[in-house]
């Protein structure tokens, strides 16, 4: 991927997204296109196919698709599920018709069986039911990966699918409600640590176990992917290898944020997948590592959080004195 080259990041605004543009201009690439706030409507065809015509990108990293945590997964399943559907299938369909060189989709660890061998390697694909919690999701990014394949079974496309463990990170969703575990859970603890209450509730048993990855070591795992590996066919694990339960992570959270009240595990809430570790060993033994160690992409992530809070915060005394 040369450094001029047109390079598009559907879903620029979301978490993996917005990482991987800081990754890019980091590694100088130059040739960024469609960046928000210029981002297509990727759930309208015409708009897509008019902008692949005018901006013909070279490279094409799809972040898109709407996502969130087991909660919102379950109040929301159809529209993260027609989200995931309609951008995938629009932007995937332009990169072809408009002769992109290289597309990289990235999928999600739910797309796993609920009960699957652990580490999970890509042969468990579609081999069981999936987490009923967010089949929905899921199916949507499966129908992701398998329309990859088709397109470089029936055209010779060179799009490859990328399976990333549960991301978090500077630009995550930090709502209690519809966020994932480790945002949602520095917001909660950090809640209670400035109203000093006794208690947070963390949901489920705590005994489920995560494999995470810091949104920006992701990012460059992505980056690595689309310039090493060309197998069409078979989908890579982009994991970190970090796997812990989620009575560890929320502890670990506590610590960061400095809370010494009590964590109250509410098991009548889901616990989800019990295990979700990715065997990434295909990546590992072509040489790529990540590069921020669990402590270090927590801390980032609570400082992101707080200097988001402080914002809204000014914003909102603004707006009281625009009143
Ligand atoms: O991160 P999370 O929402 O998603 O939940 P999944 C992970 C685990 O943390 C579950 C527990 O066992 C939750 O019950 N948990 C404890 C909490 N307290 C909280 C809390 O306050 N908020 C949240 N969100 N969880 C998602 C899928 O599954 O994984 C998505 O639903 C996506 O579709 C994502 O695939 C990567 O890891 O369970």
């Amino acid at each position: 991927m040369e450094k001029h080259a047109r390079i598009f990041v559907p879903g620029g605004d979301t978490l993996i997204g917005a990482a991987l543009r800081r990754r890019l201009a980091f590694q100088r690439f130059t040739g960024l296109v469609g960046t928000p706030p210029g981002e297509p409507d990727l759930c309208s065809a015409p708009e897509v196919d008019d902008f692949f015509r005018r901006a013909r990108p070279e490279y094409v990293f799809l972040a898109a698709g709407k996502s969130g945590g087991i909660r919102a997964n379950q109040l929301f399943p159809a529209d993260l599920m027609l989200d995931n559907l309609l951008s995938e299938c629009h932007v995937i369909d332009a990169a072809h018709r408009h002769g992109v060189k290289k597309l990289l989709y990235i999928a999600s660890s739910c797309s796993y069986p609920k009960h699957c061998p652990q580490p999970m390697r890509v042969e468990s694909l579609m081999t069981g039911p999936l987490e009923p919690t967010n089949d929905a999701y899921a199916t949507a990014k499966i129908a992701g990966i398998t329309l990859c394949q088709a397109y470089a079974r029936q055209h010779g496309a060179n799009f490859i699918s990328g399976i990333p463990a549960n991301a978090f990170g500077l630009e995550d969703d930090f709502s209690p409600e519809g966020g994932h575990v480790i945002p949602a859970l520095l917001a909660k603890i950090h809640k209670a640590k400035v109203e000093s209450l006794p208690s947070v509730p963390i949901w489920g048993t705590g005994a489920p176990r995560r494999e995470f990855i810091f949104a920006d070591d992701l990012a460059d795992a992505c980056l690595f992917v689309m310039q090493e590996y060309d197998d069409a066919a078979t989908p890579i694990n982009l994991g970190a290898g970090e796997d812990l339960s989620i009575r560890e992570t929320a502890e670990l959270i506590r610590e960061v944020v400095g809370y010494t009240g009590e964590l109250a595990f509410d098991s009548t809430k889901p616990d989800g997948m019990p295990l979700k570790s990715l065997d990434s060993s295909p990546l590992i033994r072509m040489g790529w590592r990540a590069q921020t160690s669990f402590a270090k992409a927590l801390l980032l992530t609570y400082e992101a959080f707080q200097n988001e809070l402080r914002k809204s915060t000014q914003e909102g005394i603004h707006v009281r004195a625009a009143v």
